[in-house]
């Protein structure tokens, strides 16, 4: 298929609907309009970061923890015969090729806003499949509340994992409902182009409305849980991150303010804009009406 971005995106590109949703889900109304309106709302300040900052300006600490060496050392991550190990409490486990698990999916274009925990921010043109679709196709049992993630380890070709800077594999996690939002995504490409390696290939997940950390990349293995299962970052200190980190201006870091965020790029100066709760995709709250937001954090 071809994609619209691999062209110059102009901001005409960035309509409310083609910011998320595509055609199948508009036609189907799957979606009300009231959800259209807020996107609508939050699209005036989104325009796509371009190809080399998204690959050049990365957290992948299983490459190291500097903001380059992502770039300067992932190409040795071998993603030849890639599977993913699909498990737990589901009707269909095993072990998928990637073709397996995603290409009979309908394909996505998603241009989101990226909100790190560090305050600093992207916008980036997301290609790939809805979540849901391949949780669906793999059938949850009941009882199954949530998705458990995990990162390759290769620790020839990773420096980070040779010098232990967290523990490895790198561990993520979703509650089932915010895993079925049709929001979050497993992306397979950026910008029409397969995943660099330092942004997660081939494949990795994208949940708009929470902190990058939980964005887990080059994923290899997806089980369906009971419990909540371990995640990484709140495993190694659960006072700054939490496991539902969710993004909110309103609930500082212990050491410092989520109130705005740097906009990497657009020349020598970083902008700061104001951060959004739920990083502007409102449609999410009522996934925790009822639940402190202190908690979410
Ligand atoms: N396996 C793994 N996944 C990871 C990370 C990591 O270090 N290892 N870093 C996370 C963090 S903190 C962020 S902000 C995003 C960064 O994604 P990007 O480099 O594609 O922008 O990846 C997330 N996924
Ligand atoms: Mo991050």
């Amino acid at each position: 298929m071809a994609y619209r971005w691999k062209n110059n995106l102009t901001q005409a590109d960035v309509t409310p609907k083609g910011m998320w949703l595509n055609r199948r889900q508009i036609m189907a109304g799957a979606v009300g309009a009231g959800l259209i309106g807020n996107v609508a709302g939050a699209a005036d300040d989104l325009e796509p970061n371009s190809l080399e900052d998204i690959r050049s300006y990365n957290n992948y600490y299983e490459f190291g923890t500097g903001k380059s060496d992502p770039a300067e050392n992932a190409g040795a991550l071998d993603t030849s015969n890639w599977t993913i190990k699909v498990g737990g409490m589901v009707d269909n486990p095993g072990e998928y090729t990637l073709d397996e698990l995603v290409g009979d999916l309908t394909q996505e274009e998603r241009i989101y806003r990226f909100r790190c925990v560090e305050a600093w921010s992207m916008v980036v043109p997301w290609n790939g499949v809805e979540l849901a679709d391949v949780l669906n196709k793999v059938g949850v049992q009941s009882g199954g509340n949530y998705v458990a993630f995990e990162t390759v380890v290769q620790p020839e070709n990773m420096p980070g994992v040779r010098r232990n800077v967290i523990p490895f594999p790198y561990k993520e996690g979703l509650r089932m409902d915010e895993a079925m939002h049709p929001l979050t995504m497993l992306a397979t490409g950026i910008y029409g182009e397969p995943l660099a390696n330092q942004n997660g290939a081939p494949i990795r997940l994208v949940v708009p409305w929470k902190y990058g950390f939980k964005s887990i990349k080059s994923i290899v293995s997806i089980n369906v849980v009971a419990e909540q299962p371990e995640t990484t970052w709140k495993d190694i200190n659960f006072r700054e991150y939490g496991f539902f980190a969710n993004v909110n201006p309103n609930v500082s870091h212990p050491r410092w303010s989520q109130a705005t965020e740097r906009v990497i790029g657009g020349g020598l100066f970083s902008a700061r804009k104001d951060t959004l709760l739920y990083n502007g995709y409102d449609e999410v709250a009522s996934l925790y009406e009822g639940m402190d937001p202190n908690a979410l954090y």
